[in-house]
Parts: C-alpha cells; structure tokens; sequence
C-alpha cells in the first residue's frame, strides 16, 4: 500500500533521481488539497449508510430488473451483498483519497474480483454505474459542504471502474 509521498519517493530512488519538476508538481498537488481529503474522508465516515443508501436507490431506479426474478440482487440476500459490497467501495475509496494513491484499491479490493463476481453472476455494468453514482452523489453532498473543488474526489471511484 502506497500513498502520493511513498510512491514518488519509490519511483525516483530506483533511478537515483532527485525530485524534478513533475515530481515537486504532484507534490504540491497532494497537499494543496490535503485539508480536503481530510474533510472528505471525514464527511465519509459520518455519512457512510447514508451514502450507500441514497446509491443503491439511484442504481436501482436506473435498473429496477435487477430487483425483479432473475435480477442479481433478487431476493434480500443478494440485495443485501449489494448494498454490502458498495460499502466496501465507499469504505476503500476513503481511504485512496486520504492516501492520494490507488494501489490500496488494486491490492485489496479489485484483485480476484472479476472472477468472483463472473462466477456468481454478478453483473459487471450495472456495478460499474453503481460506482460512478456513488462518486456523484459524493461529489454532490462534498460540494454542498463548502469543498469548491472536488476534482482529487474521482480518481478512486475511476480507477475501480477501470
Ligand atoms: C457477492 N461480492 C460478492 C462476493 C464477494 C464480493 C467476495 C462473494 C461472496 C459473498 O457473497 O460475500 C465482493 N468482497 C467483495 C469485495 C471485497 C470483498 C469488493 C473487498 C474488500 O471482500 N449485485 C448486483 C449489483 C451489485 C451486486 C449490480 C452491487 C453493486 O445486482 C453485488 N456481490 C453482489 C451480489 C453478490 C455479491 C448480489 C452475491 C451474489 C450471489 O451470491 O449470488
């Protein structure tokens, strides 16, 4: 698990380079917008049910036949694994924002997860939405707080639906 400062400091020191331009850019970057990081990660604990409430009913107007016979989140179990599994997104993308870095995201949530959700039928799209909903409904209720710019909010949500 890495976070901006690590996995500059990683990227240079295997070519025993000093900080350059680019470097001392995403640098400036990462603390110019650490107050709101904090903020956010903050707002999310607070809010976590609330936010995976108000997604899962956004997916589930977009694609009400997935809560129909024979949709994937038919019966409360499967709605309820849902509900769950949007959680951990949410719950990991907190912590990729605080950290301003995305492996957290590759090692502990995206590995094996295409193959899961292949062989319990899991469907991939509608997951996709889902996560871009809850990066919008975020974004919305952040902005609503007083965090003018929310743009360091999508790289998380972006890179799990990559
Ligand atoms: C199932 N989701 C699962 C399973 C795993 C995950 C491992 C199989 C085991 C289980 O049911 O608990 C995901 N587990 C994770 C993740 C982590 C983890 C991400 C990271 C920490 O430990 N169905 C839909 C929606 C979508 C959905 C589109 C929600 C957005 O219709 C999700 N995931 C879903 C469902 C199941 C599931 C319904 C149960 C499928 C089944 O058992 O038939």
């Amino acid at each position: 698990m890495r976070d901006t400062v690590t996995g500059l400091i990683s990227t240079y020191d295997i070519t025993g380079r000093y900080l350059d331009r680019n470097a001392i850019d995403s640098l400036k970057d990462y603390f110019g917008s650490g107050t709101d990081r904090v903020q956010a990660a903050a707002y999310i604990s607070a809010n976590a049910s609330s936010l995976v409430k108000a997604t899962g009913a956004a997916l589930y107007e977009q694609v009400p036949e997935l809560l129909r016979p024979g949709g994937n989140s038919y019966t409360t179990r499967r709605y309820a694994a849902c509900l769950r599994d949007l959680d951990y997104y949410l719950r990991y993308s907190s912590y990729a924002l605080v950290a301003g870095n995305c492996d957290v995201l590759t090692e502990r949530v995206l590995n094996g997860l295409r193959e899961t959700y292949n062989s319990l039928e899991v469907p991939v799209g509608p997951t996709v939405l889902a996560i871009q909903l809850m990066k919008g409904v975020l974004k919305e209720q952040l902005e609503a707080q007083g965090i003018s710019d929310t743009s360091f909010v999508d790289a998380p949500f972006d890179h799990l639906t990559r």
